[in-house]
């Protein structure tokens, strides 16, 4: 049922080819969402559908929202801002969870990255940082060991990836980190292990907000906020940032199409 208040609402965000939809498709073990290499984001629209959660097999049913990847297509960008703000606001339970996915191999904080981070919060207010969850991914099993390093560059805690977004955003909640791969998830105990740790951490920012989906004053801050003001924003925004990263896109080429409902 899509509207069941049981059920965990995950919506993924990020930069374009960091595996949000294969996270997704690990998550309910079905190729739902398109995934792949191409010049430009391969998942054009928003989709989102209600499965069991399969890997690992919790017993509950997750609501899951895949979204195009942000990259430097200015007005693209704007466009699927805009049209994610739209369909969170048609959720009656909110969201449980945003997970923003980060690829192992791309880690660096730059301009571009804290603009995009930037303007998810001014979209969805500083509230949403209650119910993030970071994952990394790429972290397959059989580069774990020389992986290991920039794991524990990441989890610093002077250093690391979550204390930088902590000063950049002056947080006052900890992110929960997740490193996991989304190859060859199957039959693997690494994998299954990596995502009981994501379905963990969803429980965990759940839980942390007593069960208190993203939504109710949310949706109206929303509601003011899109406008002229934040319209202006967001272009701005996107354009400072388009200009500090030289690409974002990976090379290769792929039609696109997309699943379920579709904003
Ligand atoms: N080896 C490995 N490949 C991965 C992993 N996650 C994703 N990929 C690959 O990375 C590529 C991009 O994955 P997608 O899931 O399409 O990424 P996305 O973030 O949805 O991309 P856009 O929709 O274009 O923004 C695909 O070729 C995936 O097979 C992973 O954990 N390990
Ligand atoms: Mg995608």
């Amino acid at each position: 049922m899509i509207n069941d208040a049981n059920n965990i609402v995950l919506a993924v965000m990020g930069a374009v080819g960091n595996g949000k939809s294969s996270t997704l498709n690990s998550i309910i073990q079905e190729p739902l969402f398109q995934s792949g290499r191409d010049v430009g984001p391969v998942t054009q629209r928003i989709g989102s559908c209600v499965r069991p959660w399969r890997l690992p097999d919790v017993r509950r049913s997750v609501h899951i929202v895949d979204t195009p990847g942000m990259c430097d297509s200015t007005y693209k960008d704007v466009e699927n801002v805009h049209q994610m703000v739209e369909f969170f606001k048609t959720l009656s339970h909110g969201v449980s969870a945003f997970v923003l996915v980060f690829n192992i191999h791309n880690t660096r904080l730059d301009e571009y990255t804290k603009n995009m981070l930037r303007l998810f919060e001014r979209l969805l207010g500083p509230q949403f940082w209650k119910h993030v969850v970071i994952v990394f991914t790429h972290v397959d099993a059989d580069q774990r060991d020389y992986l290991d390093d920039n794991i524990n560059a990441l989890t610093d805690p002077e250093e690391g990836f979550v204390n930088v977004i902590n000063q950049w955003f002056h947080l006052r909640y900890q992110p929960p980190l997740v490193f996991l791969s989304n190859k060859d998830t199957r039959y693997s105990q690494y994998a299954r292990d990596c995502f009981m740790e994501l379905y963990e951490a969803v429980v965990a920012v759940e839980e942390g907000t007593k069960r208190e989906r993203f939504t109710c004053t949310w949706f109206q801050e929303i509601n003011n906020r899109v406008g002229v003001v934040q319209d202006n924003f967001i272009v701005s925004s996107i354009r400072t940032a388009a200009a500090t990263v030289p690409q974002m896109v990976q090379a290769g080429g792929r039609a696109v199409s997309n699943v379920c409902s579709i904003m």
